[in-house]
């Protein structure tokens, strides 16, 4: 993409509304603008990260086994009444009412909908387990929308449904997402810790949240230092294999990480005291297992081999895909701005020419570009007849992790200089092996 056909509205002053890194860099990289109190739209450069994160999600989800769907954003309030949820959630629940005078709301979360559509196509045990995921736009009419899209009412998010004959492949379901997320965020360049949770409106006894660390987190959290030391890393996973998988999710969850809503004192007591952390913790993802709740609220039954009736055993499992956004920011920015991690940065590389109108630095920016697009590379290349320093204010805000230098000074060496946005080092290379390292690079992501 060149710079001067995209659409990148950055902004010189901080906004004054934004309290957190994340939201300010959002807002002046030119990410997100806002619609309305935690509705925001996404401007192209924000889409794309989102889409990156949404791609991760989906290869993830399916690598595991589930199965991808999509639910209507609009539901009606029947099936609401049907669980008893109707009334219970309050006035986080967006309601509306249509032309015919019907109820309808707009999902703050899906369990009533997707247990209907299971229990008017399965029956049989012979058709489980099953777990069903989309990624939808949900809303919850937060109180104090905040902090950008970390806290909005408008959120974008993967929310999964297992479905299983019995608890304990309800359980394996339950742990296989475990791994999945525990994957999924490594791959964005994350670490976000399993920590045992409360279960809140979703409802059940068994549920982990994965918190990301950061000062900037909305909750408070406990854990041993040693929790920080577990990577899933390359290690092979066989969804299929219950005993594997149970065992990466046994030790994840053996150090003591929990929130405050559930932490104990006397347990926390037992780690040793150098180990002993507290901190704060972005919750970008939950899981919950809660057996029969909403399959026998809704009349969802499986017929067993012995010809019985048993209501489904059911989990939810999400992950907060936009406010993912926020946290990889928090977690990934310094002064000047952004860091993107190669997972999910929106370019591979940028490009900035030194001198605009330069014969020969034209020519090989336009080589350079072709080059990286050949290798199935995506440079994002300032193009415009600008200052050299407003240039290079402009990549550091926008956090690529590349970044390519031309200039007439350099060419006339044959060289171009490849930057690191995250250590700042830079090298003087060959076009040509500029490239190749960055393919080098991305084929290790
Ligand atoms: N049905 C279950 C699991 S699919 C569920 O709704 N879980 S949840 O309430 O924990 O939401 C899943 C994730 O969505 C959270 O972990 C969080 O990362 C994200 N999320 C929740 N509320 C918001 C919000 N107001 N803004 C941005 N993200 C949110």
């Amino acid at each position: 993409m060149r710079l001067t056909q995209y659409f990148l509205p950055v902004l010189k002053e901080t906004p004054a509304e934004a309290q957190i890194a994340s939201h300010r860099l959002m807002l002046r990289a030119g990410m997100i603008k806002q619609a309305s109190a935690g509705i925001y739209s996404w401007l192209p450069l924000g889409f794309k990260v989102l889409r990156r994160l949404e791609d991760i999600v989906h290869q993830e989800q399916q690598r595991a086994g589930h199965i991808p769907m999509l639910m209507p954003t609009l539901q009606s309030a029947d099936l609401w009444r049907e669980s008893g949820r109707y009334d219970d959630y309050g006035k986080e629940m967006l309601r509306i009412t249509d032309r015919h005078g019907r109820d309808m709301l707009y999902g703050p979360t899906n369990e009533e909908l997707i247990t209907d559509i299971f229990r008017q196509t399965i029956s049989s045990y012979k058709d489980l387990p099953k777990t069903l995921y989309h990624i939808q736009w949900k809303f919850r009419d937060e109180i104090r929308p905040r902090f950008g899209v970390m806290r909005g009412r408008e959120f974008f998010m993967k929310d999964g449904y297992s479905f299983d004959m019995d608890r304990e492949s309800a359980i394996h379901a339950y742990n296989r997402h475990m791994v999945s997320y525990l994957r999924t965020y490594e791959r964005m360049g994350l670490q976000a810790i399993p920590m045992k949770a409360d279960t809140g409106p979703i409802g059940g006894d068994y549920s982990h949240e994965f918190l990301v660390l950061a000062e900037t987190g909305e909750s408070e959290v406990f854990y041993d230092r040693a929790v920080t030391d577990l990577k899933l890393g390359e290690r092979a996973v066989n969804y299929a294999d219950v005993k594997q998988v149970a065992a990466i999710c046994e030790e994840f969850t053996t150090p003591y990480a929990r929130t405050d809503e559930t932490h104990d004192a006397a347990i926390y007591a037992d780690v040793p005291a150098e180990r002993q952390m507290s901190a704060r913790g972005i919750e970008v993802g939950q899981i919950f297992y809660f057996g029969t709740k909403y399959s026998q609220a809704l009349g969802a039954d499986v017929v067993m081999p012995d010809g019985s009736r048993v209501p489904a055993e059911m989990g939810s499992h999400g992950i907060g895909v936009s406010r993912l956004i926020g946290a990889l920011i928090e977690a990934n920015h310094d002064e000047r701005g952004i860091i993107w991690p190669e997972g999910v940065t929106p370019f591979h590389a940028g490009i900035v020419n030194l001198k605009q109108g330069d014969s020969a630095a034209d020519a090989a920016c336009d080589a350079l570009f072709a080059g990286l697009a050949s290798r199935g590379l995506e440079a994002l290349y300032d193009d415009r007849d600008e200052r050299a320093g407003g240039k290079f204010a402009t990549m550091d805000l926008i956090g690529l992790p590349w970044r390519i230098t031309v200039g007439p000074r350099g060419l006339a060496k044959g060289v171009v200089e490849l930057t690191s946005r995250r250590t700042n080092e830079s090298e003087e290379l060959t076009p040509e092996a500029a490239i190749d390292r960055l393919a080098q690079i991305y084929a290790g992501v």
